[in-house]
C-alpha cells in the first residue's frame, strides 16, 4: 500500500507483542473504535491505518500492527516483517504490559538500529496497578526511552500521548541556505546561464533564494553568465568568497576559477538545504559498485512533462553507463509517495532529482527511508559533478560540515 507523502504528516507505528492492547490502544487514542479488538492473540493480521489530528503535532496516520511475537515464525522472518511496516514510519510506540520479555528487546533493538524514536507504553494499568511503577523503571533503566502508561481499556492516561510523541518526534529544522558560510562583506559570484531551459523572463527559485540570502548577509553579490565569468574574475580586484554555479555549466566554469577559489553548484547548494548531504555524497561513491544487471532507481518528486533531453531520464543514465561500463537497468518512479517495497527490490542506488516541490521534512523522510533499507541514495546535483570528475571541488565549502 501507497502512503501519501506530505511532508507535514507524520507515521506513528503502534508494535508490540500480542494481546498487549495495540488495538485497544490505536482506538482509544482516536476515540473510535478503528481496529478490530479482541482477547485471542492474532487478531490484527494487517496493518490498520488512521489518519487524525493529534494534538499538539497536527496531521498524523497511526499504523495498528500484527503482533509481532507470532508463534512458529522464525525470528529472521520476524524482524523483516517488522522491518516492512517501520521503514516509512516517523516513530513508534511499544506497547507492554508486563516485564520485558527477549521479544520486547529485539523490537528495541531493530527500533534503535532503524534510527526510529520510540517511547514505551505500559498498558492495562487497570490490572496491573502497583505493578505499573516498577515496570516503568524497568524499561526506563533498559531502553532509555519515555515510559508512559495507560489503561485503553478505561481510555484513561491518553492526556500526555500526544505531547510525548511530539517530543520524539525527528524535527528536520531549516539549515541556512548559505547565511552560515558568507559573512558580511564577502563577494559571491552567481554563474547564471541564460540557456534553452532557462525560464522565460524570470530566473528560478535556487538563483534568487541565493542572491537574496547574499544580501541580507551584508555581501555583495554578482550575477554573470558562464561566458563573461573568465573576464569578470580577471578584472574583479577582489578574491570572491564563494562562486556558485549552474551545474550544467560547471565543466567550463572549473576552468574559469582558480584553485583558490572556493566553487560550487547550486545543485549542491540545494541538495544540502533540502536533504542530507553527508548521505548524498557518501552513496554516490557506490557508482563504482555498479555491475552489469544492476537496478538504478531515478527517484523524481513531482510528475513534470519530460523534456526531449530530460535529466533524470536520458542524461545521467547515459553518463552513468558510459562511467560504469555496466548494462544498467533504470527504473523511474514519480511523484509525492516514496515507493513500496515491490518497486524497490534490487535497487543498488537511489537517484533522486533535487526536489524543488519537496520540503526538507520530506526529503529527509526519503533519506531516512533509504538508509533503513540500507540502499544508497545520492541525487542529480551530487551525480551530475561526480561523473564530471568535479565532485570534490564542489563540496570542499562544506566539506568540515559532511566530513565523508
Ligand atoms: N484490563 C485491560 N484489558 C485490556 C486493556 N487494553 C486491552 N485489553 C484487552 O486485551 C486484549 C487484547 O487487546 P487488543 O487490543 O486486541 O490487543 P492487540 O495487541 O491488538 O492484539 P493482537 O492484534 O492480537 O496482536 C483484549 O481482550 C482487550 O480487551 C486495558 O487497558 N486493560
Ligand atoms: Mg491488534
Amino acid at each position: 500500500m501507497k502512503l501519501p507523502d506530505a511532508g507535514f504528516r507524520k507515521y506513528i507505528a503502534i508494535v508490540g507483542r500480542r494481546n498487549v492492547g495495540k488495538s485497544s490502544f490505536m482506538n482509544a487514542l482516536v476515540g473510535q473504535d478503528v481496529s478490530i479488538v479482541s482477547d485471542i492473540a492474532g487478531t490484527t493480521t494487517d496493518p490498520v491505518f488512521k489518519s487524525m489530528e493529534l494534538y499538539p503535532i497536527g496531521p498524523v496516520t497511526l499504523v495498528d500492527t500484527p503482533g509481532l511475537d507470532d508463534v512458529g515464525e522464525l525470528g529472521r522472518l520476524r524482524v523483516e516483517r517488522a522491518r516492512r511496516v517501520l521503514y516509512r514510519v516517523d516513530c513508534a510506540i511499544l506497547v507492554v504490559d508486563d516485564v520485558p520479555t527477549p521479544y520486547e528487546q529485539e523490537v528495541a533493538n531493530l527500533l534503535k538500529e532503524m534510527e526510529i524514536p520510540f517511547l514505551v507504553v505500559i498498558n492495562k494499568q487497570d490490572i496491573l496497578k502497583e505493578k505499573v511503577d516498577q515496570l516503568r523503571k524497568i524499561y526506563e533503566e533498559n531502553f532509555g526511552t519515555k515510559v508512559l502508561s495507560v489503561s485503553a481499556l478505561k481510555r484513561a492516561g491518553f492526556d500526555t500521548v500526544g505531547k510525548a510523541i511530539h517530543e520524539i518526534l525527528p524535527t528536520d529544522e531549516e539549515i541556512p541556505y548559505l547565511g552560515d558560510i558568507v559573512d558580511s562583506g564577502d563577494l559571491v559570484v552567481l554563474v547564471v546561464p541564460i540557456d534553452l531551459e532557462a525560464p522565460k523572463g524570470r530566473l528560478i527559485m535556487p538563483q534568487v533564494h541565493a542572491i537574496r540570502e547574499v544580501l541580507d548577509r551584508e555581501a555583495i553579490a554578482l550575477v554573470v553568465k558562464e561566458r563573461e565569468l573568465r573576464y569578470v574574475m580577471e578584472r574583479i580586484g577582489m578574491k570572491p568568497k564563494l562562486v556558485i554555479t549552474d551545474s550544467q555549466a560547471i565543466m567550463k566554469v572549473v576552468s574559469d576559477v582558480p584553485e583558490d577559489v572556493e566553487l560550487t553548484t547550486f545543485s549542491i547548494v540545494e541538495s544540502r538545504y533540502r536533504g542530507d548531504l553527508r548521505y548524498f555524497v557518501e552513496s554516490v561513491r557506490k557508482v563504482e559498485e555498479l555491475r552489469d544487471g544492476d537496478v538504478v532507481m531515478i527517484m523524481e518528486g513531482c510528475s513534470h512533462r519530460p523534456l526531449t533531453e530530460d535529466i533524470g531520464r536520458v542524461k545521467i543514465p547515459r553518463w552513468l553507463v558510459n562511467h560504469t561500463g555496466a548494462d544498467l537497468e533504470f527504473r523511474v518512479v514519480a511523484g509525492k509517495e516514496f515507493p513500496d517495497l515491490e518497486e524497490l527490490e534490487g535497487v543498488k542506488l537511489i537517484i533522486h532529482c533535487g526536489g524543488c516541490v519537496l520540503n526538507r521534512a520530506s526529503m529527509m523522510r526519503r533519506v531516512r527511508m533509504a538508509r533503513r533499507l540500507n540502499i544508497p541514495m545520492t541525487n542529480y546535483g551530487v551525480v551530475i559533478s561526480y561523473l564530471h570528475g568535479v565532485l570534490e571541488r564542489v563540496i570542499k565549502p562544506f566539506m568540515e560540515e559532511i566530513r565523508v
